[in-house]
């Protein structure tokens, strides 16, 4: 690795320290692109020559050099893309949560930029080896190696902020349920710490975080149900709702509707009449009838729970997790009411935009905020 950036070190000796290299640019530390610069420089810096001259030993060496150091930063790259590569193979509800936390196209132009990285590599690549191929002297031979590393290391860096996007992206996918597939599911939405996490324990073999105060989901996460015979039908646990419009400043919300919205026919809506969750029945109630209004197709199972607490003269299903009481019958009713829907996933949603110039309101290369990346 150069130990400067306009002048780059020499190819046998690559650069030793990433995270604090000498004569490093002042800016932001680059730990993503320095790590795979380091791996790559170092499996260069091991390349011998072969030939039957020493002009053509070295020749080949710088040659191999190139080559491979590309080859390393090149794999590195399309691993950096993982699952995201085919974006439309990705369940509508990923697909709408990585446009909720990076805004449209967000995703799509790091993926972009990261394709562009890999393509300028290989035409530094091809640039460097005709130069060997014609040049005669070893000067030449380092001069090439040297500025390969150097263009390497500037593409890298230009892409450093996609790479840690894209590597925050897929970790972010990986614990999410993939709703919005072809299996429809059966999201369990409320006012926080009303026992929607609890219900979810109660009724499958998920074992989710519950505890006495709000906001304790952040994530959705599923667990499974037989509500057709051999079918498994993800119940998901969302975060707490406070409002149905999906305004709300808190990802974990944003989240919930949007599990809502690419979840099956049939939702479950918690209640908590005892008012122990912190907001009364007047309050749950109105954000159901906003539900409702928003989501006008969408059957809405009305459950209220900490039966073993409170028990108010509605005609809803009383239920307790705390007892169990309530919640074979629940169960039944969940399973008549799938039959009857036929479970059948919404639509699909349309394509993804594939190129830059489709992703709207965004000039080609441009720096990107996420609208929202933290919880
Ligand atoms: N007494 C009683 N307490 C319950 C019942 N169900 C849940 N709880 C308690 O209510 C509190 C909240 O339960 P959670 O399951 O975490 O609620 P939640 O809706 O998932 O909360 P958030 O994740 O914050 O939205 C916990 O202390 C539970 O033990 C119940 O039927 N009876
Ligand atoms: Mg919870």
């Amino acid at each position: 690795m150069p130990a400067d950036r306009s002048r780059p070190g020499t190819p046998s000796s690559p650069r030793r320290s990433p995270r604090h290299p000498p004569g490093r640019p002042a800016g932001p530390p680059h730990p993503w692109a320095d790590a795979l610069l380091e791996i790559a420089f170092h499996r260069a810096s091991k390349a011998a020559g072969s030939g039957d001259s020493s002009l053509n030993r070295r020749r080949s060496q710088a040659h191999r050099k190139v080559a491979r150091s590309a080859a390393v930063l090149l794999r590195q790259l399309r691993q950096a893309e993982g699952p995201l590569h085919r974006l439309e193979d990705l369940s509508g509800f990923s697909r709408a949560l990585l446009e909720d936390r990076y805004g449209p196209g967000g995703i799509e132009r790091s993926l972009l930029r990261v394709h562009r990285a890999q393509e300028r590599l290989l035409g530094f690549r091809t640039e460097e080896e005709k130069r060997l191929a014609r040049a005669d002297a070893p000067y030449a031979f380092g001069g090439s190696v040297r500025r390969f590393y150097g263009r390497a290391a500037s593409v890298l860096f230009e892409v450093e902020r996609d790479l840690a996007r894209l590597k925050e992206a897929q970790a972010l996918l990986a614990d999410r349920p993939g709703l919005g597939g072809a299996l429809p599911a059966l999201p369990v939405v409320g006012y926080p710490n009303v026992g929607k996490s609890s219900l979810v324990t109660r009724l499958t073999r998920a074992r989710l975080r519950v505890a006495p105060y709000p906001f304790t989901t952040l994530t959705t996460a599923a667990g499974h149900l037989a509500l057709r015979p051999g079918v498994q039908t993800p119940l998901v646990d969302t975060p707490g709702l406070r409002e149905a419009e999906g305004r709300s400043s808190h990802a974990a919300e944003r989240e919930a509707l949007l599990a809502l919205e690419h979840s099956g026919p049939v939702a479950l809506f918690l209640f908590d009449p005892s008012g122990r969750c912190g907001w009364s029945m007047e309050e749950q109630e109105a954000l159901l009838t906003r539900l409702k209004e928003r989501f006008p197709t969408r059957r809405f199972v009305e459950v209220e729970n900490k039966a073993d607490l409170t028990r108010t003269a509605s005609g809803r299903r009383k239920i307790s997790c705390e007892t169990g009481e309530g919640l074979p019958g629940l169960v039944e009713e969940l399973r008549s009411l799938v039959r009857e829907t036929g479970g059948e996933a919404l639509p699909p949603l349309p394509p993804l935009r594939e190129t830059l110039d489709e992703v709207p309101g965004r000039e080609p290369g441009a720096a990107q905020t996420p609208r929202n990346g933290s919880r």
